[in-house]
């Protein structure tokens, strides 16, 4: 066309982000103008959200290479795409909060300047969507007009971020005509950095070894570059949901939490409870939300699986949302022993990431299914045997879904104003020492519980898988300010809940027999516990109080069906006072990090454990 010199011009620019303008607010224009002119893309393309725009995006990338069409008899709809090896996880160290104070960030985070960090990023995204379409992304995180409802606008030079935001949000016009003159809402962009010459070859998946995720949560910006990938590109996710909400929830008095959420039914009584539950990345969320119980009398339904925003409703309860839309779920151990509901919700309709394609054009990945195929094509693209020594999936591969798929979703995800919380439970991949469930003494103490945990690293994300870390309420790399104010926040919100505050249990699936065995079954299993803790808030199961909460007594764990787990009973909820006072000085040490900022009621909660303990 000979016309790069011309679409140099802002006038150009300018002209191509208006005439196809898919909204007046002047606020809203400007922006995506102002970003137009900073990343010079070839083409803007203001998103609907609608089937004929997902039909076109994914043609388009199927031509180009970056998705692989499934079979469509055994996968419609679906897609498999393949990222680059140096790119297939969150980067917690390239992720950074930018406020003014760097203490607000606080120890656990990346700080960098406002100020600081946008001059180095200016640069890198100076030209860096060049040869590339800009698509405006619109989306609502939660139904639109909600009480807890939040919008944001992502713009992006990958499709393969807008198919997958198109999954994961309610994206699309109505969103856009919630963005009025004046309102609230979060600016994000994000760009792969690979600007492209005229001419060039596209790479499958682009991308830059230089990676920022930057969030400025004063003035609720996000701007990510360099990656593609999950977490790192859906910018409406930790991004959003969990940095710069929680921003907003400590600023507003609610909360913005890694948690899943689900609604539980007494099939007896016909009493409805509502249950939210923090794990980090990658240990049981997806798995819990959509739980099949292995013992009578409950019925689980799915409302979320990664995050919650939770708010005090006029009767003084708290409430909760699911904000997203869909799931980006861990492919690895979903199968159908282990998340019979997941493998459902999956028949089509999906985004396949790094997992490995079969021979038929359908996808497999370690777990889904006992029988290992003899012959597939591994994440990376090359012919994989059961012999190759290596998986043939990418541990942190993922399927994007939409929720309502879900064969278990509960009406309650359409419900404007989110569901009461009953109980909220704290978790995290422990070998050693948690046991399977203890309910704690008050909210103070729940909280201390939270600000505690601590849990084996997986392949969420960028770094050495195993290795213990404080994970405090499954927020290390999400709490968008100082960590010790967010444990401040969140004994605020107790005071202010008083009497129907949720009840706050912790729980731990994972510990191990000397023999390095998972001691208690786990998934569809998980309802034992379940149940116990719901027994136990209607003074149906009193307990046993032990130093650190209270554990089920003797015969109040439901067993029924697996007897034999009784055998392991007093090794699943051994608790050693040595080890709990070991871990009373490395909390100790932990809190030191946050100086005076500790909440007193923490410091209060941690002489009183230790006390408990006997020292
Ligand atoms: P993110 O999406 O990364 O936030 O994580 P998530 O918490 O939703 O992770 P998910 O539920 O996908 O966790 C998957 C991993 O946890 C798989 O390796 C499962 O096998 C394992 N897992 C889930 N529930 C249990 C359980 O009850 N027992 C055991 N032993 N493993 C479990
Ligand atoms: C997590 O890592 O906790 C996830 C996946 O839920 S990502 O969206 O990539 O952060
Ligand atoms: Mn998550």
């Amino acid at each position: 066309m000979g016309s790069t010199s011309t679409l140099d011009t802002d006038a150009a620019i300018t002209d191509l982000v208006v005439s196809g303008a898919t909204t007046s607010n002047p606020e809203v224009v400007e922006w995506v103008t102002e970003v137009a002119k900073l990343t010079k893309p070839d083409a803007v393309v203001w998103c609907d959200g609608s089937q004929d725009e997902w039909n076109r995006i994914t043609s388009e990338m199927v031509e180009a290479g970056s998705l692989i069409p499934l079979n469509q008899n055994l996968r419609p709809g679906s897609f498999l795409a393949r990222s680059t090896p140096n790119d297939v996880a969150r980067v917690e160290d390239r992720t950074f909060i930018c406020s003014e104070n760097e203490a607000d960030a606080g120890p656990t985070n990346n700080w960098r300047a406002p100020a600081e960090m946008k001059a180095e990023l200016m640069p890198l995204f100076d030209g860096s969507m060049r040869g590339r379409t800009m698509y405006v992304v619109p989306f609502s995180m939660g139904p639109v007009g909600g009480a807890i409802t939040q919008l944001g606008i992502e713009i992006t030079d990958s499709p393969y971020a807008v198919l997958n935001m198109r999954i994961m949000t309610r994206m699309g016009q109505a969103a856009l005509d919630g963005i009025v003159p004046g309102s609230e809402w979060v600016r994000t962009v994000h760009s792969v950095g690979a600007p492209l010459e005229p001419g060039q070859d596209d790479d499958p998946w682009p991308c830059n070894d230089l990676k920022y995720i930057t969030h400025f949560p004063e003035t609720l910006e996000v701007w990510s570059y360099g990656s593609g990938y999950g977490g790192n590109a859906l910018l409406s996710k930790k991004c959003f949901a969990l940095r710069i909400a929680s921003v907003m929830g400590r600023k507003e008095g609610w909360l913005a939490e890694h948690m899943l959420l689900l609604k539980l039914t007494n099939t007896d009584s016909g009493k409805v409870y509502h249950l939210s539950a923090a794990f980090p990345s990658a240990c049981g969320k997806t798995n819990l939300a959509m739980l099949q119980p292995t013992i009578p009398g409950w019925k689980v339904e799915t409302i979320g699986d990664d995050i919650a925003w939770l708010r005090p409703g006029n009767d003084g309860r708290l409430y909760a949302i699911n904000p997203e839309a869909g799931f980006f779920g861990v492919a690895p151990g979903t199968g159908e022993s282990t998340n019979p509901v997941a493998m459902e919700t999956l028949w089509g309709n999906t985004i396949f990431t790094n997992v490995a394609l079969t021979d038929e054009g359908d996808v497999w990945w370690e777990g889904k299914t006992d029988a290992v195929p003899d012959h597939l094509i591994d994440w990376q693209g090359n012919d994989w045997t059961p012999d190759s020594g290596r998986p043939s999936s990418h541990p942190n591969s993922r399927f994007t879904v939409p929720i309502q798929q879900t064969p278990t979703l509960a009406d309650d995800w359409f419900e404007q104003d989110g569901v009461p919380i009953d109980a909220i439970l704290f978790g995290g991949r422990r070998a050693t020492n948690v046991p399977l469930v203890a309910r704690s003494l008050s909210w103070q103490h729940g909280v201390f519980v939270g600000a505690t945990i601590s849990s084996e690293k997986t392949a969420a994300a960028e770094g050495t898988v195993g290795e213990l870390r404080r994970d405090p309420f499954a927020m290390l790399p999400f709490c968008g300010y100082n960590m010790a104010d967010y444990w401040g926040h969140w004994l605020e919100m107790g005071e202010r809940l008083g009497e129907n505050a949720p009840k706050i249990f912790q729980v731990n699936w994972f510990r191990k027999g000397a023999d390095g065995r998972f001691l208690w079954p786990g998934f569809g299993d998980n309802s034992r516990v379940i149940d116990w803790a719901i027994r136990s808030i209607e003074g149906e199961a009193p307990g046993r109080e032990t130093p650190i909460g209270v554990v089920p007594a003797d015969g109040e764990l439901n067993l029924a069906g697996i007897e034999e787990v009784a055998a392991d009973l007093d090794e699943i909820f051994a608790i050693s006072p040595e080890s709990w006072l070991a871990e009373c000085d490395l909390t100790e040490e932990f809190f030191a990090r946050f100086g005076d900022r500790v909440p007193e009621g923490l410091r209060a909660e941690l002489a009183a454990l230790r006390q408990r303990l006997g020292a």
